[in-house]
């Protein structure tokens, strides 16, 4: 039998359980003792209880948790810490953060209300989880007493834009904060559902990745995320190797520039499968109306196998989808459908229906199938019989061929990332990539752990130090933008 905390969120007394000992659990308490004392000063009063939620950094499966397939990240360190209490005989959510360049967001309590997407604000975030958390509660049957006032203190230390997801650290600890004051404890696996859901009101179609390993978390292992249903596997990582994570410097803004390259991809990814779907023998309507990802396809191409379809997707999309990108009109012709009918007329897609000048299906498809397998072979790898040290060159190598896919079919990278990636190489990374959606943000690299002191030496001095002379980064901060990372454990609610 499972124990209940495996199965919920667990609620501790002490630090310790999350943060360890020496320096590690010194920071922590003092950064709950700045959180409590801000508490006190913005609101006159102590909070009930507070809750934690990590940063994740994605070892391998890029941008294909939205088209159904399982991904493999580890929770970092670094992590959103939230103060909260309820004022009941209040209808207002009061939203203060530690770091004073956050000014105090307040909303109204009403579930209901809608996000002002076109007006950017970071308690933005806080309104998701507050309005998933109510949805589901609702769709539990659970009985949240009418309109209560919400008075919150954040602190995030995961960086932002960087492809960390301090988005679904925020997102995740605030809805366990909410549900912990309104006394309620969900299944983890039902907080990943729902706080990926939470996430799509900030407007990104996102896949459920991020939220599920911040939620399912263990120290010690990487998760094997699988989707529909939400589910992790523990993966233990071969000894001798350690995971250096870099921050290219550049930030990407994903929800500002969603219609451009995230959302553009879910739904190029989205056209490319009604179209294979076609193809291999659907009728449009029944197209459009059954696929809804290129997951849903590979089971076509198997069950078309040997008649008119392909048993292996990378081939069906050789088969059929042209390298040409489609323009809108070649897309309608064949689905014999208007693209924003297709989409359902929603508005984040209509916006990258307006931004976008044609759609590269080919190439998204491409990379969506063969990432899906390069995450199995990194499982099997971790499984297989090798030795420590062959098991991280293959791994190493598997990275390597997910950059040039994002890279080269996805084209999610950016000037800064690629330079990143080639320097981590030349400096004995076994593999780099990418990690996160991209277009900015952090690279990751798998290195010797005998070696990884030398390696971020080697790093500092080929990419940082001359954007250190040019005042781009700190040197005091270097630590901030490049570590390494072990994995750490998940969501957890604080009671003291
Ligand atoms: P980042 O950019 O790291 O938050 C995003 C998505 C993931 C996944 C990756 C790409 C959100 C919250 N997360 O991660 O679901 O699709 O990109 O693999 O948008
Ligand atoms: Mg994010």
């Amino acid at each position: 039998m499972a124990k209940q905390e495996d199965v919920t969120v667990p609620i501790f007394s002490s630090l310790d359980p999350v943060y360890g000992e020496g320096s590690q659990l010194q920071e922590a308490k003092t950064r709950f003792d700045v959180l409590k004392a801000k508490f006190n000063q913005v609101f006159g009063a102590s909070p009930q209880l507070f809750a934690r939620s990590p940063g994740r950094v994605n070892l391998i499966g890029e941008h294909i948790d939205y088209e159904g397939y399982s991904v493999l990240p580890m929770a970092i360190r670094q992590d959103t810490i939230i103060a909260i209490r309820k004022r009941e005989g209040h209808n207002e959510l009061r939203i203060a953060n530690v770091n004073e360049k956050y000014s105090m967001c307040t909303y109204s309590a009403d579930p209901q209300q809608e996000i002002d997407l076109k007006n950017h604000k970071w308690g933005h975030y806080f309104i998701c989880a507050y309005k998933g958390f109510h949805d589901f509660a609702k769709s539990k049957g659970v009985n949240v007493a009418s309109p209560v006032g919400l008075d919150v203190v954040v602190d995030g230390i995961v960086p932002t834009g960087s492809g960390l997801s301090s988005s679904a650290a925020f997102v995740c600890s605030s809805t366990i904060a909410i549900m912990a004051v309104f006394g309620e404890n969900f299944e983890k696996k039902e907080l990943a559902q729902l706080t990926c859901e939470c996430e799509h009101h900030i407007g990104t179609q996102s896949g459920g990745m991020d939220q599920a390993i911040s939620i399912m978390a263990k120290t010690g292992f990487a998760e094997l995320i699988d989707f529909n249903p939400v589910r992790a596997t523990d993966v233990k990582l071969p000894d001798g190797g350690s995971f250096v994570i870099a921050h290219s410097l550049a930030e990407s803004q994903k929800a500002v520039t969603a219609a451009t390259n995230y959302n553009n991809r879910v739904v190029e990814c989205r056209l490319a499968s009604i179209i294979l779907g076609i193809k291999l023998g659907m009728e449009p309507k029944e197209a459009i109306s059954k696929v809804k990802t290129l997951s849903d396809v590979e089971g076509l191409c198997v069950s078309f196998a040997g008649d008119r379809g392909s048993s292996d997707p990378v081939l069906a999309v050789k088969e059929y989808l042209k390298e040409e990108p489609y323009t809108a009109e070649e897309i309608e012709k064949i689905v014999e459908e208007k693209l924003p009918s297709i989409l359902n007329n929603d508005p984040t897609s209509l916006a990258v229906l307006n931004a976008a000048k044609h759609f590269k299906l080919h190439q998204r498809a491409a990379h969506v199938y063969s990432e899906a397998r390069r995450v199995h072979g990194f499982k099997d790898t971790v499984y297989s019989n090798l030795s420590d040290e062959e098991k991280l060159k293959k791994l190493g190598d598997l990275m390597n061929e997910s950059h040039y896919s994002c890279s080269v079919l996805y084209e999610c990278s950016c000037p800064e990332l690629e330079e990143l990636v080639k320097v981590s190489r030349e400096n004995g990374a076994l593999g780099a990539r990418l990690t996160g959606a991209g277009w900015g943000g952090c690279t990751v690299a798998l290195v010797k752990e005998s070696g990884v002191s030398q390696f971020i030496a080697a790093v500092k001095d080929k990419y940082y130090k001359k954007r250190i002379e040019k005042g781009v980064v700190k040197e005091q901060d270097m630590e901030l933008y490049l570590f390494a990372s072990k994995p750490s454990s998940g969501a957890a609610i604080f009671n003291f």
